[in-house]
């Protein structure tokens, strides 16, 4: 498999859960800002819709959408326990999650990153993400991770926004539980790697 990836962006989420699932994979550069690969490929003719993350499967399909790829990787390696099987409520809870991150909270921290978005604009997506991140910080009380006791591809996906409010102002340092959360995830040996793959650690 090969992940299209830009360092520090949402494809870390499935940067980590390839290397926690310990199956084999490259990785190949689409910067988020030139839309180029490596070699000045233009990343349009591989993704028409321009973003990562892009895996591309063994076989040459290619599937786009953060959520969908994480469970499709974590669906190889079930051993793994990346994702509760299929069919099952816990499964739902895990879509529930990751529906949760990709819209309230990924898509919250979108227009911040955006230097064409009116400072008025970024406060209110700010005050948002702030409600947002206390939901979660509760929901964290008492628990190792987002779906209990083991590490699931949600981790991989909370872990991966919440690290870009230190970017774009959006201070989540006051969530207890969040915070020895983020502490717990980034101790991970799959983490570490693909943080040290993007150069971010
Ligand atoms: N709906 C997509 C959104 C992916 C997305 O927002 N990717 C950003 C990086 S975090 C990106 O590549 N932005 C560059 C662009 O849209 O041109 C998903 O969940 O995978």
């Amino acid at each position: 498999m090969k992940l299209y990836y830009s360092p520090g962006a949402c494809s870390l989420s499935p940067h980590i859960v390839l290397r926690e699932s310990g199956l084999p994979f490259t990785l190949e550069m689409a910067s988020t800002k030139t839309h180029k690969l490596a070699d000045g490929t233009d990343y349009h003719t591989i993704n028409a819709k321009g973003y990562v993350p892009l895996l591309e499967l063994d076989d040459g399909q290619r599937l786009s959408e953060g959520p969908a790829i994480v469970q499709y990787i974590a669906d190889q390696v079930p051993a793994k326990a990346l994702a509760p099987a299929a069919g099952t409520m816990a499964r739902y809870r895990l879509v529930e999650w990751l529906n949760f991150i990709t819209t309230e909270l990924h898509k919250g921290f979108s227009p911040l990153f955006n230097p064409a978005m009116p400072e008025e604009a970024k406060a209110l997506f700010r005050a948002r993400l702030g409600e947002r991140f206390a939901w979660v910080d509760s929901q964290l009380e008492g628990r190792q991770h987002l779906m209990g006791d083991g590490f699931t591809v949600a981790d991989a996906y909370l872990f991966t926004v919440s690290g870009w409010g230190k970017y774009v102002g959006v201070d989540i340092s006051g969530f207890k539980n969040l915070g020895a959360y983020l502490g717990r995830v980034a101790a991970r040996p799959a983490v570490q790697e693909a943080l040290k793959a993007e150069g971010l650690a």
